[in-house]
């Protein structure tokens, strides 16, 4: 089945995946198989294409936590183990899709080439589905979840202090006066966890509650958002005010940073930004 040739939605969704995925290669965020994407991708499954992608459904695998209100949506996902810089070029051959049983107990897999038997979704799968549910429980409009480790913020998790989020975030707003602006909640922290674990989607989903974006610590974050460019400008907004921090260090000298002054008026413009 080729999944671009469904609908020009799907077409699109695809063709910005990859445009992601190779961001975050080119970032050097991304080594080896590192990082997931995923889509949500229901409203584009029109009743005419559903018979189409419905025959071509593979078994059935369990949900650890069932997620009723995903019930028979379909998403697209990077596979596990496959490389950001190969689903850049070629998608269906690294990607795939799925849909959630009637009783959101499971998902089924639907791949583009039947014959890649190793095609399976991202390992952290538990997380992407996790918060997939909580957006559409909470009625929010987000629908792609994206996962990488770049390298500066997995850096300053390294450094006790900052693996606080209070402390985390004060240092992020003050590098960068643009932080403030589009990330004035800032950044949801979660400690050390396995991952790929449950105890880690069930963290992370907490932290989704109030955040776009969540740091995981020593490993790399998360972000959500209506397409992967706004859930990727999240990070790179993040990890930019890291750099910087991590730049005057390099230097030999500790940043001033922003005064809370200079933060508040920010803060002001972001919510006017909002509104
Ligand atoms: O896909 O990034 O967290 C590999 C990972 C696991
Ligand atoms: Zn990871």
């Amino acid at each position: 089945m080729d999944f671009k040739s469904l609908n020009k939605n799907i077409e699109h969704a695809i063709a910005d995946i990859s445009e992601v995925a190779s961001y975050l290669w080119q970032k050097g965020w991304a080594e080896r198989n590192a990082g997931n994407i995923s889509v949500n991708i229901n409203e584009f499954i029109t009743n005419d294409i559903r018979n189409l992608v419905d025959g071509g459904l593979y078994p059935h695998s369990p949900l650890t936590t069932p997620l009723p209100a995903l019930s028979g949506h379909y998403f697209l996902l990077t596979g596990t183990g496959k490389r950001m810089r190969d689903i850049a070029r070629d998608f269906e051959h690294n990607g795939l899709m799925i849909k959630v049983s009637d009783d959101g107990s499971g998902y089924f897999l639907i791949k583009a080439d039947p014959s890649q038997e190793n095609l399976l979704p991202t390992s952290e799968l538990p997380s992407h589905l996790a918060i997939h549910h909580q957006l559409i429980k909470d009625g929010k409009r987000e629908r792609t979840v994206v996962h990488t480790h770049p390298n500066e913020l997995i850096a300053l998790t390294h450094i006790p202090e900052f693996c606080n989020q209070q402390a985390l975030n004060n240092l992020l707003w003050g590098m960068h006066p643009e932080t403030m602006v589009v990330v004035p909640e800032g950044a949801g922290f979660v400690p050390y966890l396995l991952t790929g674990s449950q105890e880690i989607a069930d963290a992370t989903l907490v932290k989704f509650r109030n955040h776009q974006v969540v740091v995981w610590e020593k490993h790399g974050c998360f972000a959500i958002g209506k397409d992967v460019f706004e859930a990727f400008d999240l990070i790179d907004t993040i990890a930019k005010s890291a750099n910087i921090y991590f730049q005057c260090r390099a230097a030999g000298y500790q940043p001033e940073g922003l005064t809370d002054d200079r933060l508040a008026d920010l803060k002001i413009l972001s919510e006017k930004f909002r509104s």
